[in-house]
């Protein structure tokens, strides 16, 4: 091979040799002529390597180590503390068109400006040479991800969220199937921030399976096994028929009953995905990404992409998350990302109790009243600081977490953050009506993205921001998806933000007892109320459940404040769902045929009760 010795050496060299794959060494190479690193080490998945790469970070400080044994800490720096979508860009070749507001440019423009850029830009730096698995090891769900980076901060996260996946290079037996990036931090600062945030691209290249992300640090953007593989294995679901989501995976115990459920679920960031995976007594298997197969048996299973989590750690807190303030408080590996540090202790925002008024942030040297550039005050922690852990070290993880075969899913949930329009709860009449409402899915912004926060924003199936394939083809993919199954997932919706006068009309924690009526569905323990939009629980039901989770008495007067039909709230988000899909080229004719049924069923909804809100009661004759 014609890589300078000094660069690669000998003991590097032979491990990637190992893997007898042409096609890993041949991108080894192009990228050390690229990118000239000082130095190209591989790691393997020999304990050792893994942990030689969290050592490293903490060498080279790009992470500082914390006060408690295992914990380190990592900045990202004031400019790049979420994902990118503006700088994040489908490269299309020519003839290819994708859905109307879907960041694309020309694959030819994108790849020489983009390689070009790449220039270099490892100069003096560590090229870090790291293989890793997407989905279990050894499964039909699995794929291979080679990443190349400059980040020790990046391979470690890497080695903490992904199975190692050095075993499966070698069971590809010197195919090509596996999916690549190429990352770069490019210049930092002199707090080990990336400095020239005005060159940071995110370049997805789907004809090679590959992505380019540079001048960046924050994980999103960053870790390509994230949301970068994300969108590669959309494109991959959507012409093999199955399906990659952004989803949880998560185990659902009722109490006193000997079973488990399990249900997947797609939120928009910050959203309550995590919280919902993570609620007291059930168990996880995923937090972010799953993929979904149809099995021999008729139904629909599920893997988690990844074996850690990269959660939001804002309003993490004794009371209201005991499991994973226990997790971020005590010995393990854990990186912070985006907190505020005070002599090796990390606060973050709303985590109860208060914060001190100096220390180490995002922004360098941070003092209570600093300002930022636009003369805006910087938080003392990032609204999307977070903390990376692996799902082993979590008391709730599920026993299948890591089952090559998946779990089998008997329901998914969609949800959004919508403050006046739809009910808590509802399930769809069918699955391609549930394909439907997950389409459909609206929601108020976040600080998870860059840009303006509480803007309403449609978000299929929680996933717009990975959308690497039309929307056409990616519903027509749900459908025939379902259609191959015999017993097809139930598909629910959830709405934890619903608000009166200002005021949330939901606890944080009654998600318990919503996810608890959508067990009790998937076994036909609950009867539901028809409505236009779908199938709403009972009131008799709902109390009984407040009663049993919660002790608690939940009276008619909350139950209709919550299940009321809005229909003109409903007919207005029609209106402008209807809008954005009048763009799309190739809609399947069911899911149109769905949009006009339930427009049609508000508007004779409204004009049979003669108004807008219709209490649930009203629906029983
Ligand atoms: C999300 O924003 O959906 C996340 C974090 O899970 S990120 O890695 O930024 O996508
Ligand atoms: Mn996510």
């Amino acid at each position: 091979m014609a890589i300078d010795g000094k660069i690669l050496d000998k003991q590097n060299l032979k491990k990637l040799e190992a893997l007898k794959n042409p096609h890993v060494l041949q991108i080894v190479e192009k990228y050390i002529k690229i990118c000239k690193p000082k130095k190209a080490i591989v790691f393997s998945d020999s304990k050792e390597d893994i942990a030689g790469i969290r050592k490293l970070s903490v060498e080279k400080g790009e992470e500082i180590a914390l006060n408690t044994k295992g914990h380190t800490i990592h900045f990202d720096g004031i400019s790049d503390l979420a994902r990118a979508t503006k700088d994040t860009k489908i490269l299309l070749p020519k003839g290819k068109k994708l859905s109307r507001g879907i960041n694309s440019m020309d694959r030819e423009e994108g790849l020489k400006e983009v390689l070009g850029l790449m220039d270099g830009i490892m100069k003096g730096k560590d090229m870090l040479i790291c293989f890793f698995c997407l989905g279990p090891i050894n499964s039909e769900f699995s794929i291979p991800a080679l990443q190349i980076t400059d980040s020790t901060y990046v391979a470690h996260s890497e080695s903490i969220l992904y199975r190692s996946g050095y075993g499966e290079f070698k069971r590809l037996k010197g195919k090509n199937k596996f999916f690549h990036f190429v990352h770069s931090a490019g210049e930092l600062d002199e707090n080990n921030m990336t400095k020239n945030l005005s060159k940071r691209r995110i370049y997805m290249d789907l004809e090679d399976n590959r992505v380019f992300t540079i001048n960046n640090q924050y994980a999103g953007n960053s870790v390509g096994l994230k949301k970068l593989a994300l969108r590669l294995a959309i494109n991959k679901a959507n012409k093999e028929d199955w399906l990659s989501e952004h989803m949880f995976v998560m185990g659902v115990r009722p109490e006193g009953k000997k079973r488990v459920t399990y249900f997947t679920g797609a939120f928009p960031s910050a959203c309550g995905k995590t919280s919902t995976a993570m609620i007291p007594g059930q168990t996880i298997i995923g937090d972010d990404i799953a993929y979904l197969r149809a099995g021999k048996d008729g139904r629909a299973y599920a893997v988690n992409v990844e074996q850690g989590m990269f959660g939001i750690i804002q309003d993490i807190n004794p009371q209201d998350d005991p499991v994973i303030h226990d997790v971020l408080t005590t010995p393990r590996e854990i990186i912070f990302s985006n907190v505020l540090l005070v002599d090796g202790v990390p606060y973050w925002l709303n985590m109860g109790k208060d914060l001190p008024k100096k220390g180490i942030n995002f922004s360098g040297e941070w003092y209570e009243g600093k300002k930022d550039s636009d003369g805006n005050l910087i938080d003392p922690a990032s609204k999307n600081a977070r903390y990376t852990v692996r799902i082993s070290e979590l008391s709730n993880a599920d026993p299948k977490a890591d089952d090559p075969k998946g779990v089998p899913v008997s329901g998914f949930i969609y949800g959004g953050r919508d403050s006046d329009t739809t009910v808590p709860v509802f399930e769809s009449l069918s699955w391609s009506h549930g394909v439907y409402v997950g389409s459909v899915v609206e929601s108020e912004t976040t600080a998870a993205i860059i840009g303006q926060a509480g803007v309403r924003r449609h978000d299929p199936m929680a996933n717009i921001d990975f959308m690497v394939v039309p929307l056409g083809t990616y519903i027509k993919n749900h459908l025939a998806f379902g259609e191959r199954l015999d017993k097809p997932p139930r598909i629910f919706h959830t709405n934890y933000f619903l608000k009166n006068n200002g005021k949330f009309l939901n606890t944080k924690l009654d998600k318990k007892v919503w996810l608890m009526w959508m067990e009790g569905r998937a076994h036909n323990e609950f009867g539901a109320i028809e409505t236009p939009v779908g199938l709403i629980p009972k009131y008799e039901d709902l109390k009984a459940l407040f009663r049993q989770i919660f002790k608690r008495d939940y009276t008619k007067e909350e139950y209709v404040q919550q299940f009321s039909i809005r229909t003109d709230k409903l007919i207005d988000k029609l209106r402008r769902v209807r809008r954005i899909y009048s763009h799309e080229e190739q809609l399947p004719p069911l899911f149109l045929q769905h949009m006009l049924q339930e427009e049609r069923r508000l508007r004779e909804t409204k004009e049979k009760y003669n108004k807008e809100v219709i209490s649930p009661f009203e629906f029983r004759d």
